[in-house]
């Protein structure tokens, strides 16, 4: 049986969930179609989602068409969860972006659709409720050839959006010598979708079963399914964790090459090798169970100890190289249990959290002791306050919620640390004397500044003879480490705040065998990159908000000129109809402001949309984040933290 793994995206409450149930029932997966108004749909299965009617975690169910099994994703749309959807992403086959006939493209729809796009998705388009009054497809179809792409292809293809990709079609269209059957036309749109060069549409209604059947049809035809090489290295991908009743971490895991059994050795995370202890293969309903996983397909894999979400399973999957990068949380709570007892226990029930969603970033300050989390808005913070008290009764509050902010390296800065300096000199002829290089390990490091949004890249460009092949095994293994290395390191940089927006070049490194170890690399990378960075300067730069505003026309001067007394930038603004709408940017720090003072300005009929505009730098007093260790910079204390932590 083929296998297609596909990703249902969009913008919140376009109807994912319902589509997906609609989809389940009408290929015969499900005996009873559930709804989400009531709680009942097989992928908004937590209690949280079911009282809320929103999905929370991204969830899989699968069904059949044919001989294909198709491994449904259904994905959160809010934008607070937008970090389930980019790990999602990297997993995926295929994907149907769902899009409202009624609301029509969303602030969320583009941002899903590039991502999409620059990691060349395969992508379907369903145009959801058109029974509701105010559908209306052919404006949505227009706003989406501008505002997404200029290759939606309505249904039947016709040749013009299929010529521009492809010469044949091209002369038979100009030719026009009846060469372009439809049969043809429909065999070059599935080429072309399945390059990710055009975007069929379909149109429909999801709660009342309008239109599915060609979906379905369009599903099975148009996109991917090709099996991987079951006798390669395993090479797969965790793109959700979660706990079991009996509170075991189980993994979600897709397989890209390989054949990957129970009790078999594989490698976590680049990490040590673990035995998955069972296995249960997403199949249709149905299908026999198994517990060998074959590429192409997904599985639910317990046993492995030290698996976290975004982990490799065996060797990194192979074009990985570009990531859905998705704006970081750009807000932060400080979290309390009201029960100052439980302040452990609530410590590690956040780090079992972060497990699942490493960007909630758990941190506790050096000095107050304070534990704090990434967030990026109320709902996050509600669902992580709801859980903790439910699934780990722990009732917490959260105080202070200030921005997040992050550091940019201001210019080129290298760094290194030599071993054994007093005999050993390296290819630029410098060396340190012994007493400076507390580690048993060569380390030579370049920090450089990229344009703002492009997060931070790794580099090694050493000789693979100074690769430690008997710490790391492969020169690969030894890439992936330093680059989690690297990351971990710039965690903190001068001001306290993550390093940002850099490439980091390992450009020298040496080892001295048996005495080196992977801690000796680990702990010379934050000490070679905090000298890089205080070399290189940073600029501490704050998050930005990209707001979309509607208001009554006479009241658009009043909550303008707020707007900018709160350090705002009007982009743009247009009324019609008596309404005024306006693009702006804003610091994050003062959305709250504005939307607190919005109904007030506005005869209580402003509406504000808030999304993530990027960051800009601080010029006057950078605030600074209290670190959760001593800095590499204050020699003495730092390595006295390391022996303290061990
Ligand atoms: N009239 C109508 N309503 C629909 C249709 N599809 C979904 N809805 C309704 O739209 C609301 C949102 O549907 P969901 O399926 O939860 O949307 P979603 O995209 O999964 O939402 P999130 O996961 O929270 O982003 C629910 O009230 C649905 O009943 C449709 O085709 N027609
Ligand atoms: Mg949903």
């Amino acid at each position: 049986m083929r296998t297609l793994n596909l990703g249902i995206l969009a913008h919140v409450d376009a109807g994912k969930t319902t589509l997906t149930e609609r989809l389940l029932f009408t290929a015969g997966a499900i005996d009873h179609l559930g709804r989400v108004d009531a709680g009942t749909t097989q992928t908004d299965s937590l209690e949280l989602e079911r009282e809320r009617g929103i999905t929370i975690r991204s969830a899989v169910a699968t069904f059949q068409i044919g001989d294909l099994a198709v491994n449904l994703v259904d994905t959160p749309g809010h934008p607070d969860f937008i970090a389930e959807v980019e790990r999602v992403l990297g997993v995926l086959d295929g994907a149907v972006l769902v899009v409202s006939a009624v609301e029509g493209v969303q602030p969320q729809t583009p941002l899903l659709f590039r991502a999409l796009q620059r990691l060349r998705v395969p992508t379907l388009i369903f145009v959801n409720k058109t029974d509701r009054a105010g559908a209306d497809h052919e404006r949505v179809l227009d706003s989406m050839r501008r505002r997404l792409s200029p290759a939606v292809v309505v249904l039947p293809a016709t040749a013009e959006t299929l010529a521009e990709n492809d010469e044949s079609i091209l002369r038979a269209f100009v030719a026009d010598d009846g060469s372009l059957s439809e049969a043809r036309l429909r065999k070059e749109l599935g080429v072309q979708t399945r390059r990710a060069l055009v975007y069929p549409v379909f149109v429909g209604s999801a709660s009342r079963g309008v239109g599915i059947d060609e979906l379905l049809a369009g599903i099975d035809e148009l996109l991917p399914s090709g099996p991987g090489d079951p006798d390669a290295p395993v090479s797969g991908r965790v793109f959700k964790i979660e706990r079991n009743s009996s509170g075991e971490r189980v993994a979600y895991v897709r397989l890209f090459a390989g054949t990957l059994r129970p009790r078999q050795r594989v490698r976590v995370g680049g990490g040590e090798e673990e035995k998955p202890s069972s296995m249960r293969v997403f199949a249709p309903a149905g299908s026999p169970r198994r517990d060998v996983l074959m590429p192409g397909e997904m599985a639910v894999v317990r046993g492995l100890g030290t698996v976290r979400v975004g982990d490799a399973i065996g060797a990194p999957p192979v074009g990985e190289e570009v990531s859905a990068r998705f704006p970081r949380p750009a807000l932060e709570s400080v979290v309390v249990a009201r029960d100052p007892a439980q302040q452990r226990s609530l410590r590690a029930a956040l780090n079992q959290l972060a497990e699942q969603d490493p960007l909630i970033d758990v941190r506790q300050d050096d000095h107050r002791h304070e534990i704090s989390v990434s967030l990026y808005g109320e709902v996050q913070k509600e669902v992580i306050g709801a859980t903790l008290e439910r699934e780990y009764g722990i009732a917490v509050e959260f105080s202070e919620t200030t921005t997040v902010c992050i550091e940019r390296p201001m210019r080129v800065a290298e760094a290194e640390e030599i071993l054994y300096a007093k005999t050993h000199t390296n290819i630029t002829g410098r060396s340190s004397p012994l007493s400076t290089n507390p580690f048993r390990a060569t380390l030579a490091l370049r920090l450089e500044p990229l344009p703002p949004g492009s997060g931070v890249e790794f580099v090694a460009d050493v000789e693979p003879r100074l690769v430690p092949l008997y710490i790391f095994h492969t020169p690969e293994a030894f890439t992936t480490q330093m680059n989690a290395y690297v990351r971990e390191a710039l965690a903190e940089g001068l001001s306290g705040w993550q390093v940002n927006d850099c490439r980091v070049t390992m450009t020298d490194c040496g080892y001295g065998a048996p005495i080196t170890g992977a801690s000796d690399f680990r702990l010379l990378t934050q000490l070679v990159l905090a000298n890089a960075l205080d070399r290189a300067g940073t600029w501490v730069c704050e998050p930005l908000a990209d707001l979309s505003l509607e208001m009554p026309a006479p009241t658009a001067q009043k909550v303008l000129a707020t707007l900018g007394r709160l350090g705002g930038r009007v982009r743009g603004q247009f009324t019609a109809n008596g309404l005024t709408r306006a693009q702006a940017v804003m610091p994050v720090a003062r959305v709250r402001t504005l939307q607190h003072q919005l109904p007030g300005l506005s005869m209580g009929e402003g509406l504000l949309e808030s999304r993530p505009g990027g960051y800009q730098p601080i010029a006057d007093n950078p605030p600074r984040r209290a670190r959760s260790r001593p800095s590499p910079l204050e020699r003495d204390a730092w390595l006295a933290s390391l022996s303290r932590r061990g």
